[in-house]
């Protein structure tokens, strides 16, 4: 459909401006946090620390593979400063067994909260058991488990992925509402195994079924990185010769896929449509230079969300079992715009 896209594409961008207009009020360029509506609250584990004791944190990170990873570190570790936690950080380099570890010895040093990034959705339930049976409650933050047993956590404070799928599909189809021809769809999935791998495919999936013309001809993950990301759309130029579009889990990867396509001498945005997952500054700068078409954001900034459910589990308090995160959405224009004000 090459021809043909081509010649749309001055409409295209106009549809698209349109399209941004008509959800504009969704887009939150400062997102504020939102408690899950409608859910039963959790009853919070038993009290450990007398109200003069500093609280004590065990944080298990997932490692420091993006530009969203590191914003998220930066908020918890600043936000547990200013609250006057001791916080234990462990970076577990993508790899879930480094998180076990670190868990068990946050168990071992009696902390008075653990709290973690799970890096995959399966495999925590035996560990998940050790810290309940030393009364040591955990809060789940940006990944989800996929536990049964939901009474192993306390509260999981992250985005809902399968809606930042579904936005990032929901405004292909718009875009490509005309078209008659095939759109040909690569994707890079995050970490295999990941909440957010997981969930960001099945929302664009859901959507994008819609629109039978439009097919995902190739879906590899990319493991959130850049190098990954690279690689893989390297990859994909040289077995793809009429790629139209690609919806990249995160804006590190769709960076990484930029440089192997201007590398095979074609033009990010145009000749090849993205789409991307966080809205880092990095992303929100190839964005505003017309290389990423549109950005579903992700917010990093968990923090303060996760120093307040430490302090009131740690209080004794009830917590809801579900708190959403707030995000929106961005077209090159409006990632222009919201680009000086934003926080990382
Ligand atoms: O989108 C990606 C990071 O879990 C939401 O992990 C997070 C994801 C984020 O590596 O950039």
């Amino acid at each position: 459909m090459k021809a043909t896209k081509k010649m749309g594409f001055a409409v295209a961008a106009s549809l698209m401006m349109l399209f941004s207009a008509a959800c504009g009020g969704n887009t939150t360029n400062t997102p504020a946090p939102e408690q899950g509506a409608g859910e039963k609250p959790a009853a919070a584990a038993p009290a450990p620390a007398s109200k003069d004791k500093k609280i004590t944190l065990g944080f298990s990170q997932v490692g420091a593979e993006s530009g969203w990873r590191t914003a998220n570190t930066k908020s918890i570790q600043d936000s547990a400063k200013e609250a006057g936690f001791e916080l234990k950080f462990s970076d577990a380099q993508q790899k879930q067994e480094n998180q076990i570890k670190a868990i068990r010895s946050f168990i071992q040093q009696k902390v008075d909260v653990i709290a973690f990034s799970p890096v995959v959705e399966s495999g925590w339930d035996t560990v998940l058991k050790e810290a309940k049976d030393a009364k040591i409650p955990v809060i789940l933050t940006d990944r989800a488990v996929d536990s049964k047993d939901t009474s192993l956590y306390v509260t999981f404070i992250g985005s809902d992925f399968v809606e930042e799928g579904r936005r990032a599909g929901k405004w292909l189809v718009e875009k490509f509402k005309d078209e008659k021809g095939d759109v040909n769809i690569v994707e890079l999935q995050g970490t295999t195994g990941s909440a957010p791998a997981n969930d960001r495919k099945a929302g664009f999936d859901e959507m994008i079924k819609a629109q039978p013309n439009l097919k995902v001809i190739a879906s590899q993950t990319g493991d959130f990185t850049r190098a990954k990301g690279k690689e893989v759309m390297q990859a994909f130029l040289k077995a793809h010769k009429d790629i139209d579009v690609l919806y990249a889990h995160n804006d590190d990867m769709a960076l990484g896929a930029i440089q192997a396509i201007e590398a095979a001498g074609l033009k990010p945005g145009q000749d090849i449509i993205i789409i991307s997952v966080d809205g880092v500054k990095d992303g929100m700068t190839a964005a505003a230079e017309g290389k990423i078409n549109f950005i579903v954001e992700c917010n990093p900034l968990l923090g303060p969300q996760l120093m307040e459910a430490v302090k009131n589990v740690v209080e004794g308090k009830q917590v809801d079992k579900r708190i959403v995160t707030k995000e929106g959405t961005f077209t090159s224009e409006e990632a222009k715009k919201a680009l000086p004000s934003r926080q990382y």
